[in-house]
């Protein structure tokens, strides 16, 4: 049976993550359809010609009725205290769904990389050998991570991010655009690294750090 997929969140990051899956299956033949996506308000507008199907609270009743098999969370901002994309997660896989893993095409993986369930590889990403990404991962436009990076669930990198060779990313951590992260080095669990940042030393758990050097 062919996977069919709920998006959750319709703004812009889910913009990206249909335009992708559309990719893949255009150049993979691969056999999946976008049923729809849910959102905080049920009601929005299509995006890109994928409608808005429900919320959070229909969704278990949408598995049956929609038939659907899998889900890709796409909301990128962390929400308020931070664990919204853990939570959309868990609570998808509550309603029994599967996570979608989703691959630009023109994306390059290595193939000793893993990426977890749920993570979405965004064009012109680049993930080197023996990396480590977890479930729910966002690899955004153009962001690397060199190799034998471990990054946890939930994580954000953003666009253009550059994580040197054995970066460590802790779970729910949010990576800004354009950050570099010296090599060896770990952002603690729930961190945010603000865009633009250099990261020249270890990043405590659940602290905001920025600049050049990041502090
Ligand atoms: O509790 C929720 C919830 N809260 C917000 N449940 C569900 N199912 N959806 C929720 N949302 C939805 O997330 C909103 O209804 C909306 O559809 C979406 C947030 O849209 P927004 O465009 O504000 O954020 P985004 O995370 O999709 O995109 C941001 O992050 C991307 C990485 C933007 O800054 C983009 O420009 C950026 N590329």
């Amino acid at each position: 049976m062919s996977a069919r997929i709920v998006c959750i969140g319709g703004g812009g990051h889910a913009v990206v993550v249909i335009d992708t899956l559309r990719t893949i299956a255009g150049s993979a033949g691969a056999d999946f359809e976008i049923v729809g996506f849910i959102d905080a308000t049920g009601t929005a507008l299509p995006v890109l010609g994928v409608p808005c199907i429900g919320t959070d609270s229909s969704l278990p009743r949408l598995v049956d009725s929609k038939q659907l098999t899998h889900f890709i969370v796409a909301v990128g901002s962390t929400g308020g205290g931070g664990d919204l994309r853990a939570r959309l997660f868990a609570a998808s896989e509550a309603a029994g769904l599967v996570p979608f893993t989703a691959i630009h095409p023109s994306a390059i993986v290595a193939g000793s990389a893993r990426i977890g369930g749920g993570s979405v590889v965004i064009a012109g990403a680049v993930i080197q050998p023996r990396a480590e990404l977890g479930r729910n991962v966002i690899v955004n436009t153009r962001a690397s991570i060199d190799h034998d990076c471990r990054i946890g669930d939930h994580v954000h990198v953003a666009p253009g991010a550059v994580l040197s060779g054995g970066v460590v990313v802790e779970d729910g951590s949010h990576v800004g655009a354009g950050v570099v992260i010296l090599q060896n080095l770990r952002v603690g669990r729930g961190a945010t690294v603000a865009a633009g940042a250099t990261v020249v030393r270890d990043v405590a758990p659940r602290i905001v750090v920025k600049g050049t050097p990041a502090r």
